[in-house]
């Protein structure tokens, strides 16, 4: 009898203890634990159970039933424990994954157009738009190409070392960056007549041109916009219609233009083009130099030489022709007031002028 109240005692003694321990577990892998410990095949309970077998017959359903009272409080108590220790693991997790959708949004850096290429692609689409084809070719030309078949001849200075990069200049057939557009439209010519086709051709050639002078007005890398049609009958209204239009429409404003008599070696008669000063309209300023004009570009008919060079009949067809930096129209038309500021890429220039 005495083993019976001392198991009884025992068993209650652990139930205590065990309700406690479970009472105090932090989180569910601990009342895994406690659990393993209690109730587990080498556990408190299952140690006591194992003195059940000394007792008499009579003893062991007695005390059966306690040990059965006791696992089923603990079980339940373990049941009640884990799920609230789980809510709570929960709740927790969702108080530290909680998300302020009322926050602003991190802001996306995004990259504009340069405003060079910006100047270029609105250009090319007004010629565009008048039914110009857009025609691109290599930066690296060869001397016939950029010098030869546009009637400049050895001697011009314009073919000198120090006005050309040369790559290899002393070789057989040397080769050089291109210092206008030009040669391409010397190819898009060439090419549109071996193809078998007959003027009219009117294309406009944008891109990167490269000249030995670097100054405060000049950089060694540039852009240009060279324009030409070739046409029974064109004639300097022609030129100066196309141009009266490009200039009126670039620069969004009723422009005056005026061709001033020059030379070109690929033009004949040549002329450059001034537009009226849009710093003064025209009153005379510093920057037009009182003249109340500002020179935009060169221009003229093409030569009858650059025709007969990609075989073109001079005697049937006329052509004209005009070629303009890009950044120095851009700088005109937005006030840019130093050449440097396109190549240093400052991102605050960039981005104010961006689009
Ligand atoms: C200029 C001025 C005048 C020009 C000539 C040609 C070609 F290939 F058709 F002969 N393209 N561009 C030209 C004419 C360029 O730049 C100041």
């Amino acid at each position: 009898m005495g083993d019976v109240e001392g198991l009884k005692a025992q068993l209650e003694e652990l139930k205590v203890e065990a309700l406690t321990a479970f009472g105090h577990a932090q989180n569910v892998a601990d009342l895994e634990d406690l659990r393993v410990n209690y109730l587990g095949k080498k556990g408190a309970l299952t140690l006591i159970l194992k003195g059940v077998g000394k007792l008499s017959a009579e003893d062991r359903p007695m005390i059966g039933q306690h040990v059965n009272a006791v696992k089923d409080a603990l079980s339940d108590a373990l049941d009640r424990v884990g799920s609230a220790l789980s809510k709570l693991a929960q709740q927790q997790r969702i108080e530290a994954e909680r998300i302020d959708v009322t926050m602003p949004a991190r802001r996306r850096i995004a990259g504009v157009i340069h405003p060079v290429q910006q100047g270029l692609n609105e250009m090319t689409a007004i010629f565009a738009h008048m039914g110009f084809d857009i025609s691109e070719g290599p930066e690296i030309e060869d001397e016939f190409h950029n010098f030869d078949a546009l009637n400049i001849p050895e001697s011009h200075p314009a073919r000198a070392m120090h006005d050309t990069f040369f790559i290899d200049a002393l070789a057989d057939a040397p080769m050089l960056l291109r210092t206008h557009t030009s040669p391409v439209q010397i190819r898009t010519m060439k090419k549109f007549l071996e193809s078998g086709q007959e003027p009219p051709l009117s294309v406009v050639a944008p891109g990167r041109v490269y000249r030995c002078d670097y100054d405060v007005t000049h950089s060694p890398m540039f852009h240009q916009v060279e324009v030409f049609s070739v046409d029974r009958g064109l004639s300097l209204a022609h030129l100066k219609g196309v141009l009266q239009h490009f200039l009126t429409t670039y620069f969004e404003k009723d422009l005056p233009i005026r061709l001033r008599p020059h030379y070109f070696p690929f033009t004949e008669p040549s002329a450059e083009v001034d537009i009226g000063c849009v710093f003064c309209a025209g009153q005379g300023c510093r920057i037009c130099k009182g003249s109340g004009w500002i020179e935009v570009l060169g221009s003229g008919m093409v030569h009858p030489n650059v025709l007969k060079a990609v075989g073109i009949d001079a005697q049937a067809f006329s052509g004209f022709a005009f070629g303009l930096g890009v950044e120095r129209l851009v700088m005109l038309k937005h006030g840019i007031p130093d050449l440097r500021l396109f190549f240093e890429n400052d991102v605050r220039f960039l981005r104010r002028m961006g689009a």
